[in-house]
């Protein structure tokens, strides 16, 4: 019997868990805490970090974990690494399940930077009403800023006020839609959107508003992860559960956004 853990926290990952739980498997659904209330899901839910690697490779062992499926967010690249190291080490199947990056398209006016600290270096200058959907954990970064007005669209409303003098606070869960995210940008505004390239569909309203309203985009280019598997759909999932590579090695081997070829009869891991 399979025993299928899923680095979760996306709407990937959401629909995976819902295809596992259809199939009857033995699953769990990892949420790293970050959120009161992290979405309910069909399969068993563990919530908090394991430990670095060394906790992972020991929850992998102790749990008899026979393959993990990283479905997390680009930017949540730390958990990304460990999850390699820790599936090489333990000898796990590893695959990811994520997203492709948004590429601009007519209308769009974006302004690429390598990461976060780049995005509030170039908020330099005038004061703007400048939209943060980017949630909490990186408000402090654009401390540097403190000129403009920033709107800020958080998970949970936080427990101290953020480092930003002149902000409004906005408490929304996505997935989002364009209207409303229209709405919100003519009612506060907004004259510029700083967002990560997410990719997926939870996040892109923000980027449909402002490409409606003619506003500048200020992108986070994703960050680099190591070599995995990686696939876009469900169903790739799936397949490699049923015909993947599980000889127990951790993958090592980047294939990216290919889905692995079956291996002949490789060995099921027992539990
Ligand atoms: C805890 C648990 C599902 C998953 C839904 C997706 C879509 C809606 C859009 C904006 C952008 C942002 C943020 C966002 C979206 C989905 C997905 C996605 C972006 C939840 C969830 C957890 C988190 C963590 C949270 C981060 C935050 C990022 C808000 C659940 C709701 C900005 C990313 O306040 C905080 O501390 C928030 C922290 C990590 C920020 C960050 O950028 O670092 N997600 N979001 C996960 C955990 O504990 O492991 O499902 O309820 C999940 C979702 N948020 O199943 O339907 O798939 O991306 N999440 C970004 O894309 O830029 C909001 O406001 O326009
Ligand atoms: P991160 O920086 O890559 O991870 C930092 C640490 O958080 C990890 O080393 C791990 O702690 C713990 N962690 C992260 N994801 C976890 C998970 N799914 N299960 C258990 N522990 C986890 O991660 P992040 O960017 O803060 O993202 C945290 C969660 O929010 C992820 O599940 C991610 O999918 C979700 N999310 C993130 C974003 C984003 O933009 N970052 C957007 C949407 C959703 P230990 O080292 O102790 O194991």
């Amino acid at each position: 019997m399979r025993n299928i853990l899923v680095l979760g926290g996306t709407t990937e990952a959401s629909a995976l868990a819902l295809a596992l739980a259809e199939r009857g498997e033995r699953a769990t659904l990892s949420y790293a805490g970050r959120v009161a209330q992290p979405r309910a899901q069909p399969i068993a839910v563990r919530v908090g970090g394991f430990g670095g690697v060394a906790g992972l490779v020991r929850h992998l062992q102790d749990e008899g974990v026979t393959h993990v499926v990283d479905a997390t967010h680009p930017f949540a690249a730390r958990m990304s690494a460990n999850a390699v190291a820790a599936c090489a080490q333990a000898g796990v199947p590893l695959l990811a399940l994520t997203r492709e990056p948004w590429q601009p398209g007519p209308g769009d006016r974006w302004h690429t930077v390598a990461d976060l600290p780049a995005a509030a270096a170039a908020l330099d200058g005038a004061p703007q009403r400048v939209l943060l959907a980017l949630g909490r954990m990186h408000l402090a970064t654009f401390a540097v800023q403190p000129q403009h007005h920033y709107i800020l669209r958080l998970v949970d409303a936080p427990d101290e006020p953020p480092p930003l003098p002149q902000h409004t606070i906005i408490v929304a869960r996505g997935p989002f839609d364009e209207a409303s995210d229209i709405a919100l940008m003519r009612a506060h505004r907004v004259d510029l959107v700083v967002c990560k390239n997410a990719g997926g569909s939870g996040a892109q309203a923000k980027l449909q508003a402002a490409r409606a309203l003619g506003l500048p985009v200020l992108m986070v280019a994703r960050p680099p992860l190591p070599a995995r598997y990686e696939v876009r759909h469900v169903a790739e999932v799936l397949q490699w559960l049923d015909h993947g590579d599980n000889s127990g090695r951790g993958s090592s081997e980047p294939v990216h956004g290919a889905t692995p070829a079956a291996t002949s009869g490789g060995a099921e891991r027992g539990v």
